[in-house]
């Protein structure tokens, strides 16, 4: 029996990097994907971490994501449009190769777009909004997923869990930032609460009968449901278009067709758009940041916490005092390294 350990983050990132090396990612491909879960992992994002691993190597067992593939940059149809062909590998690289990019066009237009096509995507989003608020730019990213939620009304899955993520830049400070599913609770959420034995909270997902179910296992066989009702249903529709339609690429139904099951991570688009905030200031008096700080100030004064305070927090402990990890994750970490794709089985 594994005993439960503590890590150093770095420790944790070359040893998955090693598993998705030896279960045939190539370095750019490893590199990216360890990063973002690890990132989860520090940051106590427990439903986008550790748990991830198993998925992913499974989409790369059943050669529905390319474990080999170099993302590359297209000649863009406009100035403000960064577009990036992730040749059937994950995001998250295709997403760092495109950064650069973004960041220029944004400082010299105000506005720019990064759209990533043919990509597998899996993980949370705030770890692309945190690149980007890092070079001092607002930002907002979102995507589709695969069609497991029901439109508020309806009692089919057809829309995706679909997250939205938003960062603003704070001088010498972590970044507002938040990120969430536009159901009521990631599809990851769902299944931990299936592994835990635990029944989901009322509203939250319908059974494959379009009737209200507590059963996770019966909501992961139905459709979850969109967070706030008619609002969330129809925010999540507009990714379906915008980060969908828009740029090409898969709606949540196209790619849960595309993929048969949804074991699997899915593949899709991704659209990230990146301001520069005082572009958008010039010529008026006031200062967005010093805006942005006032409004801040007030939401804490209230006795309200600001979304990511929690996951900042999460950080700086993994940062100084390494990341806890359970004797069940230690012994998942062991099996992996130790058999590689063949440990699914
Ligand atoms: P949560 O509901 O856990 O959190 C959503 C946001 O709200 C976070 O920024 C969180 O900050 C903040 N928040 C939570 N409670 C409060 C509070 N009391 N006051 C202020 N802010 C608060 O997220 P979800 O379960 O909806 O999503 C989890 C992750 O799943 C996201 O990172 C998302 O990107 C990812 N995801 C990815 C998908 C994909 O296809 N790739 C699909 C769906 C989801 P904090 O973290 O500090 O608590
Ligand atoms: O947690 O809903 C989710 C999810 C779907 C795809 C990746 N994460």
């Amino acid at each position: 029996m594994t005993d439960p350990i503590t890590l150093p983050v770095a420790t944790l990132q070359s040893r998955v990097e090693a598993i998705f090396r030896k279960a045939g990612l190539n370095a750019v491909q490893a590199g990216a994907v360890a990063a973002v879960i690890v990132a989860g992992e520090r940051d106590a994002c427990k439903s986008h971490g550790l748990f991830r691993i198993e998925g992913t190597l499974r989409t790369v067992r059943t050669g529905k994501v390319d474990p080999q593939a170099t993302p590359r940059l297209i000649d863009g149809p406009g100035a403000g449009i960064v577009r990036v062909d992730a040749a059937s590998g994950f995001a998250n690289p295709a997403f760092d190769l495109g950064l650069p990019d973004l960041v220029a066009r944004a400082r010299d237009l105000g506005l720019a777009a990064m759209v990533i096509t043919d990509c597998t995507h899996f993980s949370a989003l705030w770890a692309e909004v945190e690149a980007v608020t890092a070079q001092s730019l607002a930002c907002m990213a979102m995507c589709p997923s695969y069609a497991t939620v029901a439109p508020a009304g309806g009692t089919t899955a057809l829309l995706g869990t679909n997250p939205f993520a938003f960062g603003w830049p704070r001088a010498g400070g972590d970044p507002y930032v938040f990120d969430f599913a536009t159901s009521v609770a990631a599809r990851g959420e769902i299944e931990l609460y299936r592994r835990a034995g635990k029944r989901l909270p009322e509203g939250w997902a319908l059974d494959a009968d379009g009737a209200p179910t507590t059963d996770p296992a019966a909501a992961l066989a139905g459709a979850m449901l969109p967070f706030g009702g008619h609002k969330g249903s129809a925010i999540s529709t507009m990714i379906e278009l915008l980060a969908g339609v828009m740029i090409g690429d898969l709606t949540s139904q196209a790619a849960l067709d595309h993929l048969g099951t949804t074991t699997l991570a899915p593949k899709h688009g991704e659209l990230i758009l990146a301001f520069a905030p005082d572009r958008f200031a010039a010529g008026r008096p006031d200062d967005p940041q010093s805006g942005a700080e006032a409004l801040f100030a007030a939401i804490l004064g209230q006795g309200a916490r600001l979304p990511s305070q929690r996951r900042f927090a999460a950080r700086a402990q993994s940062l100084a005092q390494g990341i806890s990890l359970t004797a069940e994750e230690a012994a998942l970490l062991d099996r992996f390294e130790a058999q590689g794709l063949a440990a699914l089985d």
